[in-house]
């Protein structure tokens, strides 16, 4: 989505902003937000003005815009476009950014750093792949197609099942709950990944839980990488365990697969937020921020604005089901199909 910054009244300088808007919105898409503001600014400041800019002492005027957007405009002035936006266009950067962005465990500045290197192709960056890329990018580029490829939710549950089982064994009679979530939760025929969440229902301490079912899961050969764990015995106040892998069934693809373990007093709320959809959840953390709080995979805070500062409070409301959440935010309760928005 591309962000237009808006004007009242005529733009007597469209042949500035139209060009500054095409590297504001690279920008955005880079998620450097502090470039993007500045741009954003510089755009809606130009459109305003009131003339026809022709001189570089008319851009020295206007308030607020810093030194660096000042020359990119003078080089706009003087040479009708500016050199960096013909190079990303001649590089394919925007076309390239987002075809990057699709290897797990890449971000946009990996992107940037790919496409600056001169690679036209996830098949360039396969054949020949730079130093600087991690272990996680590197599993992320070799699964690149089979990740591309959406899960049948048949296979979902058979995962999920496995999983379950094993955990419930490892359990050793403490009562474990464990549910798919994600779009497989919301009712979807196909799912990006596997996103499966954990609680103990005794509120007993899970570390290390995870650790020993994700040793037996790569052992009976489900699991066959491992991203990311994070399942320290540590007292801190994010108390979670995750687990980012790769799963695969016998003849099957390799799929992306999430585990989370998380206390029971946050499992409603994390159930809430791993249900998503993403924009979804968006939606009630801006309604929740409209009255004063913030809300997360772990509750609801008060959010105090104070010297200004937002200070968030560290105690909750305690809901132990979906249905409270819904029924503390005056709302009907939605079904999970409900809320793929
Ligand atoms: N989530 C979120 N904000 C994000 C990413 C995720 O709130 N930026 C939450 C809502 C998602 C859930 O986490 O539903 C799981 O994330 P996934 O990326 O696995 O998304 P889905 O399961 O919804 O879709 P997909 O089928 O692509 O996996
Ligand atoms: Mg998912
Ligand atoms: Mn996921």
């Amino acid at each position: 989505t591309y962000f237009k910054a808006k004007s009242y009244g005529i733009n007597h300088n469209e042949h500035i902003t139209s060009i500054l808007e095409q590297l504001m919105n690279y920008y955005e898409l880079l998620k450097d937000k502090g470039r993007m503001f500045a741009y954003r600014y510089a755009v809606a400041k130009i459109k305003d003005y009131p003339q026809k800019i022709t001189e570089p002492e008319q851009v020295k005027g206007i308030n607020k815009i810093g030194a660096k957007i000042q020359k990119k405009i003078i080089e706009i002035l003087e040479t009708g476009t500016l050199r960096r936006v013909e190079a990303m266009k001649e590089q394919g950067r925007l076309k390239l950014l987002d075809e990057f962005g699709k290897i797990w465990g890449v971000g946009p500045s990996a992107s940037d750093k790919l496409i600056g290197l001169g690679y036209k192709s996830v098949a360039q960056i396969k054949q020949n792949p730079p130093s600087f890329l991690n272990e996680n990018q590197r599993i992320g580029l070799e699964f690149y197609e089979e990740f591309l490829n959406r899960i049948p939710r048949a296979e979902v549950q058979r995962i999920t099942e496995i999983v379950e089982g094993l955990a419930k064994e490892l359990a050793k009679g403490r009562e474990l709950t464990a549910i798919s979530c994600g779009s497989y939760r919301r009712g979807k025929e196909t799912c990006g990944d596997v996103d499966i969440l954990m609680t103990f229902e005794d509120m007993e301490p899970h570390q290390g839980f995870l650790t020993k079912l994700i040793q037996k899961l790569f052992e009976i050969g489900l699991i066959t990488h491992q991203l990311v764990i994070s399942d320290e015995e540590v007292v801190r106040k994010h108390d979670n365990s995750s687990f980012e892998g790769v799963a695969m069934l016998p003849g099957g693809l390799h799929r992306r697969l999430d585990i989370k373990i998380y206390p029971r007093k946050f499992y409603a709320w994390a159930l809430m937020h791993f249900t998503g959809s993403a924009q979804f959840n968006r939606s009630l953390r801006w309604f929740a921020k409209s009255k004063g709080f913030r809300l997360s995979d772990e509750g609801i805070f008060p959010a105090i604005r104070s010297n200004g500062e937002t200070v968030i409070g560290s105690s909750s409301v305690v809901c132990y089901t979906e249905e409270d959440i819904f029924q503390l935010f005056g709302m009907p309760y939605k079904t999970p199909e409900e809320r793929d928005i």
